[in-house]
């Protein structure tokens, strides 16, 4: 594990459980977030910090090992919004990173940069993305970052493309979908500890029956998944018995957002 972490998005919903997840862990860890965080562990200093703003990036990053980078806009919105802070703020970061001398990134990518993908179709992460609006194209363009930072720079990164972490899977989709918050700390803390990544993709999710993704290029990170959608089939089921099959939120891997 490294010693120094910058957390980003630290206020959010994942941010805020990596954070008690993350606090106990590491020597010394630096929340950020452009919302109020609440109060800091004993080795925690918070920064409120907007990461559209390009010209905070050295601070945010200055004596940092590593970064988890969870910040920026989470869902789809019009171009500029989405370009400010996942794209030009993103990639200042990764130059803020790489003059600052931090070695590795874990990156929350999205279910999103492969969207269009139809959920009968099995991808593993060699497969060509799809992204499925403004927000899966920024987070393409966040892994192809990633990607360049190592293969020009050495820089690490394991990108998660994350399906749907939420507390509990409340729908068909998340049957496939799902990660729970300990499945997502778990791929968290093993693109922070396993020696060597590279640049990663994993695909974000827990030990679902049904699954249109093929995790064999991450092998290496160790990720095993403790929970699984399953447990909540029949509830799920029970609560909607007759979806309709040619809904996309039904055909495609991204659900909604393809709309
Ligand atoms: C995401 O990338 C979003 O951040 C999250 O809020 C969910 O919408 C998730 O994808 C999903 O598609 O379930």
């Amino acid at each position: 594990m490294y010693d120094n972490v910058l957390l980003t998005g630290a206020a959010g919903k994942l941010g805020s459980v990596l954070r008690r997840h993350l606090a106990p862990r590491v020597k010394r860890l630096r929340s950020t977030d452009i919302a109020a965080m609440a109060a800091p562990a004993a080795n925690e200093e918070l920064v409120t910090a907007d990461l559209g703003d390009t010209s905070l990036a050295a601070g945010l990053v200055k004596g940092m090992d590593a970064i988890v980078h969870f910040g920026g806009i989470s869902s789809e919105a019009d171009f500029d919004t989405v370009c400010r802070v996942n794209i030009i703020g993103f990639r200042a970061l990764y130059e803020a990173a790489r003059l600052a001398g931090v070695k590795r990134v874990v990156y929350s990518s999205s279910v999103h940069a492969i969207g269009f993908y139809e959920q009968t179709t099995v991808i593993d992460s060699r497969d060509p993305t799809r992204p499925d609006g403004n927000y899966g194209v920024s987070k393409v363009f966040g892994e192809s970052i990633a990607q360049l930072y190592w293969d020009k720079y050495g820089i690490e990164t394991v990108s998660i493309r994350i399906g749907s972490s939420e507390a509990e899977p409340s729908n068909r989709r998340h049957l496939l979908t799902w990660l729970s918050f300990d499945d997502m700390c778990q791929i968290v803390e093993r693109g922070l500890s396993v020696p060597r990544v590279g640049h990663t993709i994993i695909f974000g999710a827990s030990r679902n029956d049904a699954t249109f993704w093929d995790n064999r290029y991450a092998r290496h990170l160790g990720y095993q998944p403790k929970d699984s959608a399953d447990a909540y089939r029949n509830a799920i089921v029970a609560a909607d018995p007759k979806p309709d099959r040619d809904d996309v939120v039904m055909r495609y891997q991204g659900g909604i957002f393809v709309k």
